[in-house]
């Protein structure tokens, strides 16, 4: 699938730069979206998450430009165009896409990084405003893209993941943890990507053949930047001074009930959130490896009701989503919201023979809330960002 896929999305993407630029790109990167099957809103809280890479990808068709500017055509917006000069301040623009380009060209330049103008199309196919990443995919597509181009080969995949969250920081304006940039960089193809957020250390942790991860999308659309996610981040801040830590991953079960005097009861909640994803992101790695699905689907399930009760990321739709899965599943499958929250996804994890019968079993008994059926995305646990040759990764 994902070769038919990816071959379109090349064919899209080398016409676009051709028709443009009349001539053919120097070269193609791809960077994968991502799911993340549990560790919500952990990572900026220097904890674990388990996400992985998916068969859905942003592409970046490079060639060298004149002098020191950026020309950029974007396919997926009616073939809308950007230019600038990378000497310049950065601008922040109306459309956000271009302030993705921009603000990877400034980061690169903030690192040090000496670019030369480019000519650049863009095309994806990770469904958007999904939760499944397709900023942080474009983000480190572009940074690798530019990277190459430029021949910088110093810049290994945790660079360029970082420099993508220093864009969309600094840059797009969101705070996002660095879990989606750097599963995009570094995942692995067949397995999850445990990840220490803190010492930016990872492990793959190898998905069975025989499981499917099924994305399904609610109907009820998300835009992260707009959210309650940086409110979030704030609350986790003050919660950890509270416990006098750096960050909440530093709080142990134990000493969340011991020193929560003082600490109000909301503020309480999304500790207790922070704290017990995180045992649970850990121990959700060892039932997958382990091949425990009871275990995952328990943990999972776990997972959602603190997301719902603890940390209120969730909506009606979505939990009602997750209670109509779960209710087919049982314990041979695991489901939760996956994502910042406020709508957007919910992931399921379960034999692939479950698949169409989870797809039948959703659509009896859920509605979007303008009334349609639900959209089932099925996912293949893919590698991160890589330099195509002939449609061919190397
Ligand atoms: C978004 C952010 F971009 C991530 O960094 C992470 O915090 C996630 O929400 C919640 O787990 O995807």
């Amino acid at each position: 699938m994902i070769a038919e896929r990816r071959a379109l999305l090349q064919e899209r993407v080398t016409q676009a730069f051709i028709d443009d630029y009349g001539t053919e790109p120097a070269l193609l990167v791809a960077a994968p979206g991502r799911v993340n099957l549990i560790g919500e809103h952990t990572d900026y809280n220097d904890g674990f998450v388990l996400p992985c890479a998916i068969d859905y990808e942003t592409m970046v068709a490079i060639g060298p430009g004149s002098g020191s500017q950026v020309d950029v055509i974007a396919c997926d917006f009616d073939s809308d165009r950007d230019s600038f000069d990378l000497h310049a301040v950065f601008a922040k623009q109306a459309e956000e896409w271009k302030n993705h380009v921009r603000g990877i060209a400034a980061s690169l330049t903030d690192k040090g990084v000496t670019l030369n103008g480019a000519n650049i199309a863009v095309a994806g196919n990770v469904p958007q405003g999904a939760g499944l990443s397709s900023s942080a995919s474009l983000g480190v597509a572009l940074a690798k893209a530019f990277t190459e181009l430029n021949q910088v080969g110093a810049l290994n995949e945790t660079e360029l993941a970082l420099t993508a969250q220093h864009s969309e920081n600094h840059y797009v304006g969101c705070a996002c943890g660095i879990m989606d940039q750097l599963v995009s960089a570094r995942a692995e193809r067949g397995a999850a990507l445990q990840i220490d957020c803190r010492s930016l250390t990872t492990k793959a942790v190898p998905i069975a053949e025989d499981l499917a991860i099924m994305v399904i999308h609610s109907g009820v659309q998300r835009g992260l930047v707009d959210s309650a996610y940086n409110e979030r981040r704030v609350q986790c801040e003050a919660a950890a001074a509270h416990y006098g830590v750096a960050a909440l991953r530093d709080v142990t079960i134990a000493q969340l009930e011991v020193e929560k005097s003082g600490l109000d009861d909301l503020s309480y909640r999304r500790a207790r959130h922070v704290v017990t994803e995180n045992t649970r992101t850990l121990a959700a790695a060892e039932a997958l490896k382990a091949g425990d699905l009871a275990m995952l689907a328990k943990l999972m399930t776990e997972s959602h009701a603190s997301m719902r009760d603890d940390f209120e990321i969730t909506v009606p739709s979505i939990d009602r989503l997750v209670e109509i899965g779960a209710e087919l599943l049982g314990e041979t499958g695991g489901i939760r919201m996956t994502g910042g929250g406020f709508g957007g996804c919910v992931v399921a994890i379960a034999p692939k023979s479950q698949v169409a019968a989870l797809e039948v079993w959703v659509n009896e008994h859920y509605q979007t809330p303008d009334g349609g059926q639900a959209r089932f995305i099925l996912c293949a646990p893919s590698s991160g960002v890589s330099v195509l040759s002939d449609g061919a990764a190397h």
